[in-house]
């Protein structure tokens, strides 16, 4: 196997100045229709045809900020001519489309954007000339960990549609460990998501599978920015300090290799975007600086290819 540099190819990067136009997005609160829907979901049934491409799991506790990632990275690349579609065939239930028609107008749209109205689960293609690159899940926070169930951390525990593509299927698979900065919970909850974590690389991961450790909100920690740039290695500081031991779960046991590479994930400190409420309610969501998906997607390329 090749090996990886593990280094972003930037120590800093530039928080440019975007014009992005304000989008409206709903409120955080999920319809009731929408719990009524997602309780009556079979996630048994479900259906990869493609068992080759490579599954980014979006793995992080609820409102840390997968369903707004995919949504920015998806953005991203279709500017940058990808295609990007919900895998209509992944699940054969009604429901199951809505969701994906719902996903489709969310990024096609640059007046609402619903990126928390996803209650489910929902696989998305991202694809270049006919070819499909990568498959990205999207799910909710819960089914990976949830706080209010603290002790729940085996890696025994996933629900059956997880358990089916985590075990059963040859693709590899990229974790992207969504962190987030100045996350407002108990010292004991980053514990046990990190305990999560550390099964869940022991009794899951494959030899083929790569890591990517994703520190999302990072316009939350003022102090990581100068004259309008990003400190890197800073920001992997403060997740470190923040997630106490996550790094160590993926230290690299091999003695030559750990001389240059002491830890087998990437880094990548990340911004969905900006948030403020609106009167009436709604929440306004302006698009984070380019340099953030981009920087993902590097990384991403990265793990797909390497
Ligand atoms: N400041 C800041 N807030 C963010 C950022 N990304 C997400 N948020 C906030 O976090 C909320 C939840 O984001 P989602 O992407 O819906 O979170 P999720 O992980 O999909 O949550 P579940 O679907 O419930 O598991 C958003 O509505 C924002 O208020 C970010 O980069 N910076
Ligand atoms: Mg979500």
């Amino acid at each position: 196997m090749k090996d990886e540099e593990i280094d972003l190819n930037v120590e800093d990067f530039n928080i440019g100045e975007d014009t992005n136009s304000g989008i409206n997005i709903m409120p955080e609160e999920s319809s009731t229709e929408d719990s009524a829907a997602s309780a009556v979901i079979d996630e048994d049934d479900i259906k990869i045809e493609d068992k080759k491409t490579p599954i980014i799991m979006l793995f992080g506790p609820p409102t840390s900020g997968k369903s707004m990632t995919l949504v920015r990275l998806a953005r991203y690349l279709r500017k940058m001519g990808y295609t990007i579609k919900a895998n209509t065939t992944f699940k054969a239930d009604d429901t199951y489309k809505e969701r994906c028609d719902t996903f489709h107008k969310n990024i096609n749209t640059t007046e609402a954007l619903l990126g928390n109205a996803l209650n489910e689960f929902l696989m998305v293609k991202v694809i270049n000339h006919g070819t499909t690159i990568c498959q990205i899940l999207e799910a909710p926070g819960e089914h990976y960990f949830n706080p209010k169930k603290p002790e729940e951390i085996s890696a025994r525990n996933f629900r059956p549609y997880l358990t089916q593509i985590i075990r059963n299927l040859p693709n590899r698979k990229i974790w992207v460990y969504i962190t987030e900065a100045e996350w407002n919970v108990h010292a004991s909850v980053k514990d046990s998501y990190v305990g999560r974590i550390r099964n869940c690389k022991h009794q899951l991961l494959k030899p083929s599978d790569r890591v990517i450790i994703l520190y999302n909100k990072v316009d939350q920690k003022e102090e990581l920015f100068e004259e309008g740039k990003l400190h890197v290695s800073s920001a992997e500081r403060a997740m470190r300090d923040e997630y106490e031991g996550l790094a160590a779960v993926f230290k690299n046991p091999n003695p030559i290799t750990s001389l240059w590479r002491p830890f087998n994930y990437r880094f990548v400190p990340f911004c969905t975007g900006y948030y403020t409420n609106q009167v009436g309610g709604k929440r306004k969501y302006n698009e984070s600086e380019e340099i953030y998906p981009r920087i993902l997607w590097e990384q991403l390329m990265k793990c797909i290819k390497g």
